[in-house]
């Protein structure tokens, strides 16, 4: 018996579930570059150049261990496009008895490996992806019957699950949540640390060559590449993350930088959603410097909550909800995306900011995401699809079992409040508070209307006058919409009519 063990471009992990059992006489790993990948959306040409040299290192370490691949480049003239076309290929090729994959991480990819069975006439072996802590069948089996999911909950149960930052069955420090610590602005006169990037090496350069030549239209810039690509790197990575990092994470987490794309957060979800990292490795190495009095408990219970905690549920509702999830759209949200998300031109500072660190570096840190670019698109009410798809293009980590729940439920509230119990819509004052941004832009934050007033100041009102009839009745909106609620007519409408005005202006589509 000879086995194909196909390996995909997020899972590149020597624990791969397909690798398991593998006899290296008579196997063959298969990867393959393929355009439906690089090109189902445009995505960041960091995001491609990331992922193909990670493909092409891990199969050099696996050949380097004595193991076969059968590696097909994106320029090869007979490559098909497809993973389907590519895998038909190879069967041809290499007359296995059968093949091993692992677990798809996107909705997408499931829909083509289904029709392998049927396609190959070899019985196709899908193996489910044990790197994540949470199995799919474990997370339905605590989500079943739920009206809601609640991170915090589920979180919980994760921490009792697992034991970790946990002391004879009590959370460490008995406290489940260290969050109220965590919201600490920027002082002035802090300089963040130094960031581990890496050199392209041959391999890498030979890869930026060929995205700069076949994707020129695609989001992002090239220059400036510092990407781990290895396993190595990722864990050089990982360890100047806890040695600089770690013991501030807590404190700054929610804090914004102009010019500080990267402040004390971790940059580590390439490596991870890739598979350069496991989960289990980095909560266990987080957990140890706490251990070792390295960095204190509201610092790795907060990093530990973004991976045991929202990893885990993002990709639970995720593989839960799909695929009727990414069609609701609770707010019905239509506008078109405005152009600068595309191009950062625009005078709005913290927008401009946050847009620019993602083009140069195909990353920005959560509170970028959330607060600037994803509270503009909820305020502004862009259609979820339209924004979901510049998420997925734009960030080295973006996938879309990640981005969706992140975008739709968290993000646009399109799922109606399934995993947010209110939409995280914020006025200027609080990126004012959180930032220096406002300190550099044309608009006030302190001005609620007129030609130099924060947009996200009206907007934010517009938004939930708009909402009224489907947010009016939400307890944690309460104290905005008594406000609201003291307004008379004549005031809602000069309001809603300077959102409007303002949206309308707006250049929108791809450039
Ligand atoms: P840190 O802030 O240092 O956090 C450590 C790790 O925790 C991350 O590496 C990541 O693996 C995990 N994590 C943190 N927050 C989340 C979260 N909300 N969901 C899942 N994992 C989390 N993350 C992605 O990996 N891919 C995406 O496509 C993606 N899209 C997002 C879109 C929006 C609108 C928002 C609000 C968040 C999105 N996130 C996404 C989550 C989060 O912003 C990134 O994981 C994080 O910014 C990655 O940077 P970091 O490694 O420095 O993270
Ligand atoms: C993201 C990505 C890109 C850009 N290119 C490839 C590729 O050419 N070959 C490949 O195997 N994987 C690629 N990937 C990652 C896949 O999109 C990811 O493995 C699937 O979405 C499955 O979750
Ligand atoms: Fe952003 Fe408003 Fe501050 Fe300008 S004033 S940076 S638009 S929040």
């Amino acid at each position: 018996m000879s086995a194909l063990r196909f390996i995909l471009g997020d899972q590149l992990s020597r624990s791969i579930p397909a690798l398991r059992g593998i006899d290296r006489h008579r196997d063959h790993v298969l990867m393959v570059e393929v355009a439906e990948e690089t090109t189902y959306v445009p995505h960041h040409k960091q995001k491609i150049a990331f992922v193909l040299s990670a493909m092409r290192h891990f199969a050099e370490a696996l050949r380097a261990d004595g193991i076969a691949v059968d590696y097909v480049r994106l320029d090869d003239p007979d490559n098909t496009g497809s993973f389907t076309g590519e895998l038909e290929r190879a069967v041809r090729r290499r007359l296995p008895d059968e093949v091993f994959v692992t677990e798809q991480g996107e909705y997408r990819v499931l829909e083509a490996i289904e029709g392998w069975n049927a396609r190959l006439n070899i019985p196709v072996h899908l193996r489910p992806d044990d790197r994540f802590f949470c199995t799919t069948v474990d997370f339905a089996r605590w989500a079943e019957g739920r009206r809601s999911y609640r991170m915090e909950n589920f979180y919980r149960s994760m921490r009792e699950r697992t034991g970790i930052l946990m002391q004879d069955g009590e959370p460490e420090g008995g406290r489940w949540n260290f969050d109220a610590e965590n919201r600490k602005p920027w002082p002035a006169d802090r300089k963040p640390p130094e960031r581990l990037r890496f050199p392209p090496d041959a391999v890498t350069r030979d890869v930026i060559d060929l995205v700069d030549r076949q994707f020129p239209g695609h989001f992002g810039d090239l220059d400036g590449f510092g990407w781990g690509v290895t396993r190595a790197d990722a864990l050089a990575s990982l360890e100047s993350f806890v040695a600089d990092c770690l013991p501030f994470f807590g404190d700054y987490q929610d804090a914004m930088r102009s010019g500080e794309p990267f402040l004390y957060h971790a940059t580590l979800s390439p490596y991870l959603n890739a598979g350069l990292l496991t989960a289990r490795e980095v909560c266990t190495r987080a957990a140890e410097a706490y251990a070792a009095g390295h960095a204190p408990l509201n610092a790795v219970e907060g990093f530990v909550r973004q991976l045991l905690g929202w990893r885990e549920f993002v990709r639970g509702v995720y593989w839960f909800r799909m695929p009727d999830y990414k069609d609701t759209n609770a707010l019905g949200a239509g506008r078109a995306l405005p152009s600068f998300y595309w191009t950062g031109e625009t005078d709005m500072n913290c927008l401009a900011q946050a847009i620019a660190d993602t083009r140069h570096q195909a990353y920005a840190h959560h509170i970028n995401r959330l607060m600037i670019t994803g509270n503009f698109a909820l305020l502004a009410g862009v259609a979820p699809a339209e924004i979901e798809a510049w998420y997925l293009c734009v960030y080295a980590d973006a996938y879309d079992w990640v981005e969706l729940p992140n975008v739709h439920g968290m993000s646009t509230f399109a799922d109606g409040g399934l995993m947010a119990s209110k939409p995280y819509a914020a006025g200027g004052a609080y990126i004012d508070r959180m930032s220096d941004y406002c300190g550099g832009c044309r608009y006030r934050p302190k001005l609620r209307s007129g030609p130099g007033a924060c947009p996200f100041n009206y907007l934010c009102w517009a938004f939930l006058i708009r909402n009224a009839p489907t947010l009016g009745g939400n307890h944690r909106l309460a104290m905005p919409y008594r406000t609201i609620a003291r307004w008379d007519e004549e005031r809602r409408a000069a309001i809603l009519a300077e959102a409007e005005a303002f949206l309308d202006g707006l250049p929108t589509g791809y450039p």
